[in-house]
């Protein structure tokens, strides 16, 4: 089966102002789409970031797979490396530093995924068996929760409301597991000073009394600070993700607090796991295909966690349901995934690129699709709405501290901030 084309699509569409360490969510959100056609008539998605640095890799790339075998991902990946050259970054840094490895993985992984999907359709099987086979037949997803204002200034509120204070959080987990049935939370933190997101951690439990919590402030505390906001919520919180940066602050705070740390900023490539593994600075890894070189390299990378005692979770940015099936299928079919995976799909309030109906939530679970391939079908009018909005929105690579600038001009996002 040899690649003929491969169409790249830039999309954007609508994101709340959710809150985070490095500012604000702006009122769009981009991602790019990426279709691989067969000479046999077979196409297969892709879904990746849309930042104008690396969809200039992911267009350059594309074309320089026409031609190659869908099986052939190890020549595949070489191509890749070889045009990916350089470090491309994003400027929000909320999935920690870029490398070079991690920039090639990152472009590597949508034509991976929409290879995988090809050979899927082709052997009429799901994504899940190609990578050793459903483990399990729905995906559990944590209620992912936002400090957020009401709306983006200057616009109407949207329907999901202000948070940002305790009881605006515990409103907003109520909302999400009403309408999607979650059974784990996780809140975004690196917000507010940790005292007051300690207090909206402390209503969440008396809330949701027995259900699993985390709190993720992306770096946005000191070694002291992570210690003392870890111990204060000894036995309220299932893991803490991300208290301080780097490997070594990390490893500085695992041995003095009660809970495992989890990180999707300190461990973001292969070559972080040797020393966070020697140094014990992490008990929970959070996987994410997008930057771990696709879907194989993240369950290998998965087996290696095994190995090693670390358990797994799972990262999410603003994302379609390209990615959610993506993600859906490597967690259906990675035994040692057993924390509910992260996903923004509350956030996309139905809006997506794929015909609906595919993914669906059952009791804050994602069904794993048994049909062939991903198991999602592009809507072609959504696309190209949603392409003609990445062409009029005016953002061209998301920057939440310059957004939120515009609203509180001595905003820093320093990390460590408190
Ligand atoms: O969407 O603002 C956000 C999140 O902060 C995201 O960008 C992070 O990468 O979800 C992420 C995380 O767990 O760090
Ligand atoms: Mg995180």
């Amino acid at each position: 089966m040899i690649i003929r084309e491969v169409r790249v699509t830039p999309v954007a569409f609508r994101d709340p102002p959710l809150l985070n360490a490095a500012g604000v969510h702006e009122p769009w959100a981009l991602r790019t789409v990426v279709e691989v056609v067969t000479d046999e008539g077979l196409s297969g998605l892709g879904e990746t970031y849309g930042d104008l640095g690396h969809l200039t890799k992911v267009r350059e790339c594309a074309e320089a797979l026409v031609g190659l075998d869908v099986h052939a991902t190890h020549e595949m990946y070489a191509r890749i490396g070889a045009i990916v050259g350089d470090v491309v970054s994003d400027l929000h840094g909320l999935t920690g530093a870029a490398t070079k490895e991690k920039s090639v993985d990152r472009v590597f992984s949508t034509f991976e995924v929409a290879c995988l999907d090809i050979r899927g359709k082709a052997a009429g099987v799901p994504v899940s068996d190609l990578l050793g086979g459903r483990v399990r037949e729905a995906v559990p997803y944590s209620a992912y929760l936002f400090y957020k204002w009401a709306g983006h200034p200057g616009q109407e509120p949207d329907r999901f409301g202000e948070a940002l204070d305790p009881a605006g959080v515990v409103a907003q987990a109520a909302m999400l597991i009403k309408e999607y049935g979650f059974t784990s939370i996780k809140l975004k933190g690196g917000v507010f000073p940790p005292e007051q997101e300690i207090e909206a951690i402390l209503a969440l439990r008396e809330a949701f009394p027995g259900m699993p919590l985390r709190l993720d402030p992306n770096a946005a505390w000191s070694v002291e600070t992570s210690i003392r906001v870890g111990r204060a919520l000894d036995g309220v919180l299932q893991y803490l993700e991300d208290p301080t940066p780097e490997i070594s602050g990390m490893a500085a705070v695992a041995g003095q607090v009660p809970m495992k740390l989890a990180t999707n900023m300190c461990v973001v490539t292969q070559e972080h796991l040797p020393p966070a593994i020697e140094q014990r600075a992490i008990g929970v890894l959070l996987l994410d295909h997008h930057y771990w070189g696709g879907l194989v390299r993240s369950a290998q990378v998965a087996a290696l966690c095994d190995t090693f005692g670390l358990e797994l979770s799972m990262h999410s940015n603003s994302h379609l349901g390209i990615s959610l099936a993506a993600m859906t299928h490597l967690a259906a079919a990675t035994p040692n995934l057993t924390h509910a995976c992260d996903t923004h799909t509350p956030w996309q309030d139905g809006q997506d690129v794929v015909a609906p109906g595919a993914l669906r939530f059952e009791g804050g679970a994602v069904v794993a699709p048994t049909g062939p391939g991903l198991g999602v079908e592009l809507d072609r009018d959504a696309l190209a709405a949603m392409h003609e909005q990445y062409l009029t929105c005016g953002i061209t690579a998301r920057d939440d501290t310059t957004y939120m600038r515009r609203f509180e001009p001595a905003f820093s996002p320093g990390r460590p901030r408190w």
